[in-house]
């Protein structure tokens, strides 16, 4: 329970902005802390509240509370009537919220009730709206009607057209500020934040429908089985793209164990068409070598390796790179919480572990990209491009992998739309040991892996954040809409 309460709040700390902001308004307002501030206070959780519940961004749930926390009307003492409509109002759409997206009428009837009741106590009420005496704003009529239309629209079914209790919330949200001025401020923009969501989120995109083998996969692939590709691997297998990296590539092999947490390991390096010595200083090797005739990149590499892996029998997958940058320690760190069922897919993070690098460009582009990822999937990241990962062999069949080269993000927001329990450990990370990046210089970087994160995650639908029974924690495996 404590455990709940705390994750629940470590969740949801972005809602203490708008309330914290709520009360110093109302404290430095000319009525201060009377019975308005408390219904708008109460007002602004239950926006915030609604919104998450469904399946709005948290950042774009607080920003829709801002109409109750900020706006004049909300800070002056009010008529009783419109406080008990607001409150009534209020309480019914949480109630709607909280009993679940899909609970069935019945359950919701009483919600309903007391929502409908609000409904009625505010027709033709009026409010005043007069200078408060501290900061605030003052929600202009087209504004709140611009806000309104986004959840008419969204409702109506316009854009990709998100679930039908997510138009069903629209509705009511407009509906509750259709009646007085107070509903209105409070219930329109979230009646907005819930439209753009609906009308943002749809089905997976066409690109999740790609064939997830090319001709060259199957050219490498029948080569491999002719020279005899493995009969079966041992349940671990350590998958590794390499292209170019001669000096590294044997020492990072022998670095590799031959068992972790008491599985077998086995190897597979998938050589992209390495136009250095990579394919000699691999013939001694322990790897089982996939060779591709044609270089794509590290994601379309790390595809093939998966497919290899899955195919000859692994149930468990670690990636690893070929030039140095991964510990072989941290390995059994990251599968130890698959083998206890605690988690599908786990990544490295060198902000929880440690980092070699002097970069500073580099150092602030991990944090940027994780707090961006952060910000769309609604699970926390540190570090959304570390390339020491473990996982369960079939989440690699399940996830759409297109990126040929910035895999990571891709696979990281596939295993998370999946439903897929993710989870973040601590490792660390050094310098190339030797050879050069193959991914460019660091703005080259960043503008390609930002595309890579904002096209994967439109082609994504624009999936729900992580829900309260976030697959983290729990068996969840449904897209959701
Ligand atoms: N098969 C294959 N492997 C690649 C390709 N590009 C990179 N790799 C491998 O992917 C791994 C990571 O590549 P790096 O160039 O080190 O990129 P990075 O580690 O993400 O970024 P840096 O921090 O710049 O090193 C290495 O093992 C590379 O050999 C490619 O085109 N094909
Ligand atoms: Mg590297």
């Amino acid at each position: 329970m404590t455990t709940d309460l705390g994750r629940a709040l470590a969740r949801h700390w972005i809602l203490a902005l708008p309330l914290a902001l709520a009360v110093v308004v109302r404290l430095a307002s000319d009525d201060g802390m009377g019975p308005t501030a408390v219904v708008g206070l109460l007002a602004t959780a239950a926006a915030y509240v609604v919104c998450v519940r469904f399946g709005v961004w948290r950042w774009l749930a607080a920003v829709a509370t801002l109409g109750a926390v900020l706006d004049d009307r909300m800070l002056q003492a009010q008529q009783g009537r419109a406080l008990w409509a607001l409150a009534l109002v209020a309480l019914g759409l949480l109630g709607c919220a909280w009993r679940g997206r899909r609970a069935p009428t019945r359950i919701l009837a009483p919600f309903l009730v007391v929502l409908g009741a609000g409904l009625l106590l505010g027709i033709g009420v009026t409010v005043t709206s007069v200078d408060p005496g501290g900061i605030h704003v003052h929600l202009v009529r087209p504004v709140t009607i611009a806000l309104a239309l986004l959840g008419l629209l969204a409702a109506l079914g316009v854009g990709r057209a998100g679930s039908l209790d997510l138009r069903g919330i629209c509705v009511l949200t407009v509906a509750a500020g259709l009646t007085y001025g107070l509903g209105e401020v409070v219930w329109w923009p979230v009646a907005g934040a819930l439209g753009v969501t609906a009308m943002l989120r749809g089905h997976r995109g066409r690109g999740t429908r790609l064939p997830q083998q090319d001709q060259v996969d199957e050219v490498a692939l029948a080569e491999f089985r002719e020279r005899g590709g493995p009969p079966r691997l041992a349940p671990v297998a350590i998958v590794i793209a390499a292209y170019n990296e001669a000096d590294s590539i044997s020492a990072v092999l022998e670095s590799l164990p031959d068992e972790v947490c008491g599985l077998r390991t086995d190897v597979v390096v998938v050589d992209d068409g390495s136009t250095d010595c990579t394919a000699a200083a691999l013939r001694h090797g322990r790897a089982h070598v996939v060779t591709c005739s044609t270089n794509r990149g590290q994601g379309a590499a790390l595809r093939l390796g998966y497919r290899v892996a899955r195919d000859h029998g692994a149930a468990y997958l670690i990636t690893t790179d070929a030039d140095g940058q991964y510990a072989a320690a941290d390995i059994p760190a990251l599968l130890q919480p698959i083998l206890d069922d605690r988690a599908d897919f786990v990544t490295g993070s060198r902000i929880l572990g440690h980092q070699q690098t002097h970069d500073r460009v580099r150092r602030a582009g991990v944090h940027v990209f994780a707090w961006l990822a952060t910000l769309l999937t609604g699970h926390r990241f540190t570090d959304t491009s570390f390339g020491l990962r473990a996982m369960r062999a079939e989440v690699t069949g399940v996830v759409t992998l297109n990126q040929p080269q910035y895999q990571s993000w891709e696979l990281l927001l596939g295993v998370v739309s999946h439903g897929y329990r993710a989870l973040e450990v601590p490792a660390s990370m050094h310098l190339r040991s030797a050879g050069t990046t193959k991914k460019g210089r660091n703005l080259v970087y960043g503008r390609r892996y930002a595309h890579a994160m904002t096209a994967t995650w439109w082609r994504e639908g624009l999936p729900r954040p992580v829900p309260e029974t976030a697959p983290a924690l729990r068996h969840t495996r449904v897209h959701g809409d």
